[in-house]
């Protein structure tokens, strides 16, 4: 690469075309993707202050290891499970993420799961496109409005989430760390027990090793036959296997899934259950939302290369 005066970023994964257009003006940027062999083999980049990657590529200790100089970790996405904190806390790299900006069409990612397990929209669209109208109706499917819908993670998200279901007429409730003190959807501070009470379990909990494989076996058995589980958080809070044989055997009633343990592989076994609805992790996949996602993080790191304060900073303590 030629030498400039213009900071050395680390991209860890292609980005939107219009966003590596707005890095490449800016900085002189490294493409991880190319130098994936090179990172293996050990190389050591010390010119490179900040790594840009996503929620899904992260920052794992082997890249920040091979950039010794690094200050800044920004992420276009709000899942930090895969950016090694401790190392970042360790070294006094600072991560930035986006919040706020992509709450809105992860919650109606979740709705449009639900809809469309629920009142069959992916079958339904096959059968007219099949021609199987013409030789009768529809099966009847499953109202959202009644049902009760437990959300698992209370967070940006997950309130706007309980939005979206209140106005399905749904009946909210929620299980975290802790109770909400400013909402009065009711509180499970066991999952056990709020996934036997609801019919929709739907998770928007961070993931990392504190929620790994949080549901569980016990969780589905309880959420049961007529039950359905919609992940748009990680693959890694669900014990997918598990997930995958009480889908086949019956033992769970249905599942909307954005995200998956191993992305981009998914679970062959489930390309033929018609109760499964399965998209390839794009609940923030908008336009408008990606732009905004886009923006924050540039803003974040042309802050921090211009010496002004980050705008959402993750607090590493
Ligand atoms: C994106 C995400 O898929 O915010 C997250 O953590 O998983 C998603 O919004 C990802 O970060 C790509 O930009």
């Amino acid at each position: 690469m030629q030498q400039t005066n213009r900071p050395v970023i680390f991209i860890t994964v292609p980005l939107a075309p219009a966003l590596m257009a707005q890095l490449s003006a800016q900085f002189d940027c490294l493409h991880g993707w190319e130098l994936q062999d090179a990172l293996l083999a050990g190389e050591v980049w010390p010119a490179v202050r900040a790594v840009v990657t996503t929620g899904a590529a992260g920052a794992a200790r082997q890249l920040l290891q091979a950039l010794p100089a690094v200050e800044l970790v920004a992420c276009v996405g709000v899942g930090f499970d895969a950016i090694d904190l401790d190392y970042a806390r360790e070294h006094g790299i600072a991560v930035t993420t986006t919040p706020g900006v992509l709450d809105h069409c992860v919650a109606d990612t979740a709705l449009a799961l639900l809809l469309a397990v629920l009142r069959r929209v992916v079958q339904a669209d096959r059968f007219v496109r099949e021609g199987c109208w013409l030789q009768g109706g529809f099966p009847l499917a499953s109202s959202l409005s009644g049902k009760r819908c437990g959300i698992v993670g209370l967070g940006n998200i997950g309130r706007a989430i309980a939005r979206r279901a209140e106005a399905f007429d749904m009946q909210v409730s929620y299980h975290g760390p802790g109770r909400k003190v400013d909402v009065a959807y009711p509180y499970y501070a066991d999952l056990l027990e709020m996934a036997a009470a609801v019919d929709v379990l739907v998770l928007a909990l961070p993931g990392g090793a504190a929620t790994h494989h949080v549901v569980d076996g016990r969780v589905l058995d309880a959420l049961g036959p007529e039950g359905v589980l919609i992940n748009i958080a990680r693959g890694s809070v669900v014990d997918q296997a598990v997930l995958v044989e009480r889908l086949l055997d019956g033992r769970l009633g249905g599942a909307g899934l954005d995200v998956f343990e191993q992305e981009p592989q998914v679970p062959e076994a489930l390309f033929d259950l018609p109760n499964v609805v399965l998209t390839p992790h794009v609940a923030s996949a908008t336009v408008e939302t990606r732009t905004a996602m886009a923006r924050l993080m540039l803003d974040n790191l042309l802050a921090h290369f211009s010496g002004r304060p980050l705008l959402t900073p993750l607090r590493l303590s």
